[in-house]
């Protein structure tokens, strides 16, 4: 019988897909919601939200592929137990995001923003240059996006550090892991960058507890997700100048209202979560391999861990 993998997000992206599994999976009957076919014949389900009741609709369903980096969209506890969630990893996305956060770092780092308050009051006063060796810049996360903008950063000569759940060794990097590391990592920190992904542990962490460890003036970039980040304490922050500036690309609500307080504030520097984004013929390419590794009985590159949730 033939197998059906059905792409259920931007159908504009999803042509994109279609053609690449046409060229090189042909064998496989790629659909695009709502055409799905036969359900029984549905093995493989890409989407960003996948439809009620996956269970009923799809009873032949072996693997669901996020089409984005984060799988917090989904309700794990409505999806059949035993179904391998994958989330994005690859090469279009990284890239992406590693060109968002270089700009936002390099444009922190000399002061840009400040410039443009300076612009807008025809103010010439040049401020001092500092060697990239002297700013410490810390990513929160070690994955598969952290650890390429951190890459990008240590090309720049940034003094770097990263934090993670585990412990790992990335050359150029100071390492820190776990809660009770979480104190020095933000001491040693000038520009803190957030890519967790969003968990119950992760979720509010971008407060105000954590903003006191950071030094006096800090900046942050936050391309994790909104929730991570409690508004409140981040507007407290900046206006007691505990922080000087913020990069937000994620918010919550997404789209923010208009007329909410983080648009007002002369020191939040907001972009509508388009850090980065999943490139359709790199994708298909990546999920295309990752169907022949789930055939052959290999692992996937991106097989989520429902129980730590990401
Ligand atoms: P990965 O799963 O590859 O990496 C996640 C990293 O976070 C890992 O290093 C992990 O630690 C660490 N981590 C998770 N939970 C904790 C915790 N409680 N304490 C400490 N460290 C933790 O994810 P990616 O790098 O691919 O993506 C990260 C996130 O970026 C996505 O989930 C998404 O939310 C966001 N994103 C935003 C985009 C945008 O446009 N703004 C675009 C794409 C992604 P360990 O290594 O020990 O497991
Ligand atoms: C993603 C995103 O997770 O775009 O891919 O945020």
């Amino acid at each position: 019988m033939t197998t059906t993998f059905l792409y259920k997000s931007d159908p504009v992206r999803g042509r994109q897909w279609a053609e690449v599994f046409r060229q090189h999976a042909p064998e496989i009957d790629f659909r695009i919601w709502p055409d799905v076919g036969d359900p029984q014949r549905v093995r493989f389900l890409a989407a960003w939200e996948p439809p009620a009741d996956l269970a009923t609709q799809f009873p032949q369903l072996e693997v669901l592929f996020s089409s984005g980096a984060g799988v917090d969209q989904f309700d794990f506890a409505a999806l059949p137990p035993a179904l391998p969630v994958v989330r994005m990893v690859e090469p279009g996305i990284v890239r992406g995001m590693v060109e968002y956060v270089t700009q936002a770092v390099l444009s922190l780092h000399r002061d840009i923003p400040a410039y443009r308050r300076q612009q807008q009051t025809g103010e010439w006063r040049p401020l001092p240059v500092r060697p990239a060796a002297e700013r410490r810049v810390g990513v929160l996360g070690l994955g598969s996006l952290g650890q390429a903008v951190l890459a990008q950063l240590l090309d720049f000569g940034f003094d770097c550090a990263g934090w993670s759940r585990s412990q790992h060794v990335v050359e150029g990097v100071q390492c820190f892991a776990g809660q009770e590391a979480l104190p020095a990592f933000l001491a040693r920190t000038d520009i803190l960058i957030c890519l967790l992904p969003l968990t119950d542990a992760t979720r509010r962490m971008l407060n105000a507890t954590l903003f006191a460890h950071l030094p006096q003036g800090a900046m942050l970039v936050h391309v994790g997700r909104g929730p991570q980040l409690v508004s409140d304490d981040l507007l407290a922050a900046l206006d007691s100048g505990q922080l000087s500036e913020a990069m937000l690309d994620v918010t919550d609500p997404e789209p923010l209202p208009a007329g909410h307080a983080l648009w007002k504030h002369p020191r939040i520097h907001i972009t509508p979560h388009i850090a980065s984004m999943t490139q359709p013929l790199s994708a298909a390419a990546v999920v295309i391999d990752n169907l022949r590794r789930f055939n052959a009985g290999e692992p996937m590159i991106g097989l989520v861990d429902r129980t730590r949730g990401y």
